[in-house]
């Protein structure tokens, strides 16, 4: 079979995609390893160009795409488009938002709406179809129709460990891997070392998708997988790279990168709590490439942190950015912005965030993702349905604050982390620049350019509040999910 995978374009309102990242669909690189026997093809849309050319030139049997919460609205529109082209094409879509709403994708249009992960599920879905085989065996899978999607049973699979996983086939991506980039590395690839959390912050979306648990790839594997990388840049998407008490792993990672000479540089993710306790895994990985760390620092109170149950402190927090600090690794931390912030709370936490001199802040506006608790606890006050700006850029809720005010409060923040028009933006920007090496500065200057312009065009527009013809209201309310909490 011809299958093209078609990764969506952004909603042009969102913010926080292309901005400072635009990196490899590793989830269709997965997909395409488990069906080497077809004919697989990627079309990445977020570079431009048109798919009805695409679909013509390529004539496939099967177009399958993906979808966060934001791509809802995209998603649709290139299956349609497939099916309109040729209605004997397969039409099928996967992710975040399929497993968790599967019921925005009931479309006569669409045929399999895909649950949850997909590895070996998506190799039975092309082979049986080729071999004109019924799918209902098959699990996870919803039919749309009429009355209803028509689910197969068990309604989700999970994983239970990641060394089964074939290697992403990073051929599908070969015409695009080097403008792949993660802020100012440039080309950079993305890998996975281990999947989910132990931890159950209320507004992540991330825990529940391994059912709590956290699953590891062995030291092999890994080692096999970075060998077959020609990048030096690496982000690694673990959502916590060393929970408390599972941290030899990573240590043994450490050990055999040295052992096998790979000689790259690491961006990953990690909790506050864990640098605490593990400062010397830091220092080691330090020496072999690991180079820059993004926590979630969240709130500028222990007490929002015990509301999100975060189960850090503020105290945690700032030894943990200086430990990172002692062995030259950039850190960046993230906030929350909550709706219901006054102009004072804004003006704390920019205080607050700015007194750790990090290399990079991140300001997100607190989102309730379908299936995370929050999302749960807070039905009733949600009061925008459009799934375009469930981007952490834009409230869903309403504000305390006038909407506009909030929104020009909500840029003040990031204008002011990193333009000259402060003290705390001056050191940010001249501190990036510094540490640059001569050949970044260029990526760089495209970050703080692309973050500069989406908020002094709010200044002028005063509201981040858009409605275009890209963002349009489809549900007056998100139907049930489907994934049950453990
Ligand atoms: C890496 C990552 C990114 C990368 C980009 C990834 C990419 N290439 O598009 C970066 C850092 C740029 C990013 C940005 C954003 N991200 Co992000 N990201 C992730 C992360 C950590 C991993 C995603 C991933 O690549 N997984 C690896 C692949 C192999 O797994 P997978 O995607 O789950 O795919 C599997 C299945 O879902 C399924 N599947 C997926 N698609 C399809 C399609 C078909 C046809 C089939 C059959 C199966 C299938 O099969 C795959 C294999 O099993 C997840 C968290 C997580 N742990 O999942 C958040 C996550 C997906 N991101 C999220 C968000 C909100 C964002 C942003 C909107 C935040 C922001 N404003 O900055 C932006 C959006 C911009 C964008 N899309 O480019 C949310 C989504 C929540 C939601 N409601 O949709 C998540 C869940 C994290 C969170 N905050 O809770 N992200
Ligand atoms: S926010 Fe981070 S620490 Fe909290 S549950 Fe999600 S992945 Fe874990």
């Amino acid at each position: 079979m011809r299958i093209l995978f078609v990764k969506p374009d952004l909603p042009k309102c969102v913010i926080g995609g292309s901005e400072y990242s635009l990196s490899e669909p590793l989830e269709f690189e997965y997909l395409a390893a488990t069906v080497p026997h077809h004919d697989v093809k990627l079309y990445d849309m977020r570079f431009g160009g048109d798919l009805q050319s695409k679909l013509s030139e390529y004539n496939p049997d099967a177009v399958c795409t993906t979808a966060m919460t934001i791509n809802v609205y995209e998603a649709r529109r290139i299956l349609k488009k497939a099916k309109q082209f040729n209605p004997k094409i397969l039409t099928m879509v996967g992710g975040y938002h399929p497993t968790v709403v599967p019921e925005d994708f009931n479309l006569n249009y669409i045929d399999i709406v895909v649950m949850g992960q997909a590895y070996f599920i998506f190799k039975k879905i092309i082979d049986y179809v080729e071999a004109g085989k019924s799918l209902e065996e098959i699990p996870a899978l919803a039919f749309p129709s009429e009355g209803g999607l028509k689910y197969t049973k068990p309604k989700i699979t999970y994983l239970d460990g990641l060394d089964e996983l074939p290697l992403p086939d990073r051929n599908l991506t070969r015409e695009y891997r080097k403008k792949y980039y993660v802020e100012y590395w440039q080309p950079a690839a993305m890998m996975r070392t281990s999947f989910g959390c132990l931890d159950r912050c209320t507004f992540c979306a991330i825990w529940k998708l391994t059912r709590g648990k956290f699953l590891t790839r062995s030291v092999d594997r890994i080692i096999e997988e970075l060998d077959s990388i020609n990048e030096k840049y690496l982000y690694l998407i673990d959502d916590n790279t060393i929970p408390i008490g599972q941290h030899e792993r990573i240590e043994n990672l450490i050990d055999a990168i040295k052992a096998n000479g790979i000689n790259k540089e690491y961006y990953t993710a990690m909790r506050t709590d864990s640098i605490v306790t593990y400062p010397h895994i830091i220092e080691k990985w330090a020496k072999v490439g690991l180079k820059r760390i993004f926590i979630g620092m969240e709130a500028h109170t222990d007490e929002k942190l015990n509301d999100y149950n975060k189960r850090t402190t503020h105290e945690i927090n700032r030894k943990a950015v200086d430990i990172m600090h002692q062995n030259g690794i950039r850190v960046t931390a993230s906030f929350l912005v909550d709706h219901n912030y006054t102009k004072d709370d804004f003006n704390r936490l920019f205080d607050y965030a700015n007194q750790f001199n990090t290399d990079g802040i991140a300001y997100l506006i607190l989102t309730p993702h379908p299936n995370a608790d929050i999302w749960y606890r807070y039905q009733d006050q949600i009061k925008i349905f459009n799934y375009d700006l469930y981007d952490h850029f834009h409230t869903v809720f309403d504000t305390r604050m006038p909407k506009d005010e909030f929104y020009r409060e909500y840029s003040k923040l990031w204008m002011k982390s990193y333009t000259p028009l402060t003290v705390a933006g001056l050191k940010r920007i001249s501190k990036i620049f510094y540490h640059a090496p001569w050949a970044q500065v260029f990526l760089i200057g495209r970050v703080l350019t692309n973050i500069f312009g989406r908020f002094a065009e709010n200044f002028k527009t005063k509201s981040l509040d858009i409605e275009d013809e890209f963002c349009y209201l489809e549900n007056n309310r998100m139907p049930e999910a489907v994934v049950e909490e453990n």
